[in-house]
């Protein structure tokens, strides 16, 4: 297997709207994350992901981007980043960008133009048809609810949009949008950035014609999404941007690719020929997921453990995972597959154990390392993710579902679960802020929080430092083979990790209850190690031992 430093790396994902206030606005911002630089070298992570920071109207915060070369008003300025970057790299640090060029803003100048007129310069920029039998160019629906197109009256013709109709969807048939996006892409790397992270990169080539979709069940795809994931010309488009941009440099790039299968990942990050190192697949995402809604998960375990397993071996030794159990899209880990009461901090590292272990690419999103939870605000209007205002919209108000029962689902999925300011101390604004912030604080600040953590040697965030200095330290943490045992028990996950006769096994039981681990008879050992685990080590037969609640033990074997 080849190495690689984007294999051995620690990835840490900033969402710099919530991260940290520097100028007492309540909306984090550049230098709120100078100021924690610090930090995260303690924390011990090598690459720091940015969330987009580039001008924007923020209808997706951020993720509608109006000026790709220049920096959010509120976030800084250009040479705040310059600032920013010196330092991270006076760190040992290095820098991700979010890369966010299957669409722009409305109000980004090439959409102003494009608006304009049909024979406009700028009118291929984008996704213009005209209208169908009365009504939109094709039945394709917005990740973000409705249709995917808007009409537009000065040209009474439709744009298309895949997310909200403030971010049209660039047209990447024209060779001047990649013309364009590669010379940009090139200005950020010549001024010091390290990779860019991808947004729905696999979306960028739609089927010619734009054919009308298959209705869903609304499980896993959007409608229409079989004419334009990982379309007819994606790998192209991809191989172009890498033959001009990024094989000239030494760089990180993930894809965010949703509803892609392991051999659709190989195709885009093959070790030999794909354009990118790696993606972030959304597969473990969707176990617990129906609709609007996650669900009890009867099979749960043993789904995610078929799922993971599945891109494990997909990828080994053919491309390389990118492993993440949150972001600022999803709710926070620990309540979604840990326990956020009791059992916080055990489950939180339990988690942490399961994606630090896995082979591939850790990736940690801010808070997680302290044991962040979900938040449950009791009014809508408390919330302020787009997603989330357009589904509780359309549910109350076109579906008739009652409100309680939508905000139910909003505590449980929204993804401002993930947003709510950082939690550095027990004092005002849990430290984030001197005003008021733009999104609510989770009230558990007073105790969830950086100040305890770094002061409690049981923390969260103290088993996080361990788990990252081990990856460091050991090479089996990063380039071991994977594989499963016990695949049917209900409440443990566990598998080992092979490098040249080296052996790890890692045991995590999932659950609040008590089940026992029996070696299976091919593994059984004379002797074994505890690296790392979550509770005290306790003495006692190695083959066969009783777990405690979310307990996780990884031991180094000795046959
Ligand atoms: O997300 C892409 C994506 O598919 C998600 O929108 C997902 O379907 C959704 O979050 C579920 O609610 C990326 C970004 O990560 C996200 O923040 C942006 O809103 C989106 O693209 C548009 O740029
Ligand atoms: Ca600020």
């Amino acid at each position: 297997m080849k190495t690689a430093w984007w294999k051995e790396c620690v990835v840490y994902q900033i969402y710099p709207r919530s991260f940290a206030d520097s100028n007492g606005d309540g909306i984090g911002d550049l230098r709120g994350i100078i100021g924690k630089l610090d930090y995260l070298k303690t924390l011990g992570v090598d690459v720091i992901w940015l969330s987009p920071v580039y001008k924007s109207p923020n209808d997706d915060n951020g993720y509608d981007i109006s000026d790709y070369q220049d920096i959010m008003t509120e976030f800084g300025t250009l040479a705040d980043w310059d600032e920013l970057v010196v330092g991270m790299h006076a760190r040992g640090l290095r820098l991700v960008m979010d890369l966010v060029v299957n669409h722009s803003s409305d109000e980004h100048p090439w959409f102003v133009e494009s608006r304009k007129s049909k024979d406009n310069p700028y009118r291929d920029y984008y996704i213009w048809r005209p209208g169908k039998d009365g009504g939109t160019p094709n039945n394709w629906k917005s990740f973000f609810t409705g249709s995917a197109w808007k009409h537009d009256p000065a040209t009474d013709e439709y744009f298309l949009h895949l997310f909200s109709t403030k971010q049209p969807d660039l047209n990447w048939e024209n060779p001047r949008v990649r013309r364009e996006v590669f010379d940009m892409m090139h200005w950020w790397l010549k001024r010091g950035v390290d990779g860019f992270r991808m947004d729905v990169i696999n979306m960028l080539s739609k089927v010619p014609g734009l054919p009308d979709a298959e209705p869903v069940d609304g499980k896993r795809h959007v409608q229409g999404s079989e004419h334009f994931i990982c379309g007819p010309r994606l790998t192209e488009f991809l191989g172009e941007m890498k033959r001009d941009v990024l094989s000239q440099y030494d760089i990180l790039t993930v894809g965010e690719t949703p509803m892609v299968s392991p051999d659709d990942a190989v195709a885009l990050t093959d070790e030999k020929d794909g354009a990118l190192n790696m993606v972030f697949q959304f597969e473990h995402m969707d176990v617990d997921r129906v609709g609007e809604r996650l669900t009890d998960r009867p099979n749960g375990l043993r789904d995610l453990k078929q799922v993971m397993t599945r891109w494990q071996k997909g990828l080994e030794g053919r491309a390389w995972n990118s492993n993440y159990l949150s972001n600022h899209d999803q709710p926070r880990q620990v309540s979604r597959y840990g326990d956020d009461g009791a059992y916080r901090v055990v489950s939180a590292k339990l988690l942490a154990t399961f994606n630090h272990l896995l082979q591939g690419t850790p990736y940690v999103y801010q808070g997680e390392e302290i044991g962040m939870t979900n938040v449950a605000f009791d009014t809508i209007a408390d919330y302020r993710d787009i997603a989330a205002l357009n589904m509780y919209r359309v549910q109350t108000q076109e579906l008739g579902q009652d409100p309680q029962v939508v905000l139910g689902w909003l505590h449980a999925k929204s993804r401002d679960n993930a947003r709510t300011p950082m939690q550095w101390s027990a004092g005002p604004q849990a430290g984030f802020s001197t005003a008021e912030p733009w999104i609510k604080i989770n009230p558990n600040y007073t105790t969830v929080n950086v100040e305890q953590a770094l002061a409690d040697p049981d923390s969260v965030f103290c088993y996080y430092q361990k788990l990252i200095q081990l990856r460091k330290a050991n090479p089996i943490f990063v380039y071991g083979t994977y594989d499963l045992i016990l695949p049917e028990h209900d409440e443990i996950y566990a598998f080992t990790r092979t490098l040249d006769g080296e052996r790890l096994l890692v045991v995590l039981n999932f659950t609040a209850k008590t089940p026992e681990f029996a070696a299976p008879t091919d593994l059984v050992y004379a002797s074994a190690e505890l690296v790392i685990g979550n509770y005290p080590a306790e003495a006692g037969d190695v083959n066969r031992f009783t777990l405690r609640p979310y307990e996780a033990r990884v031991y180094r074997l000795t046959a």
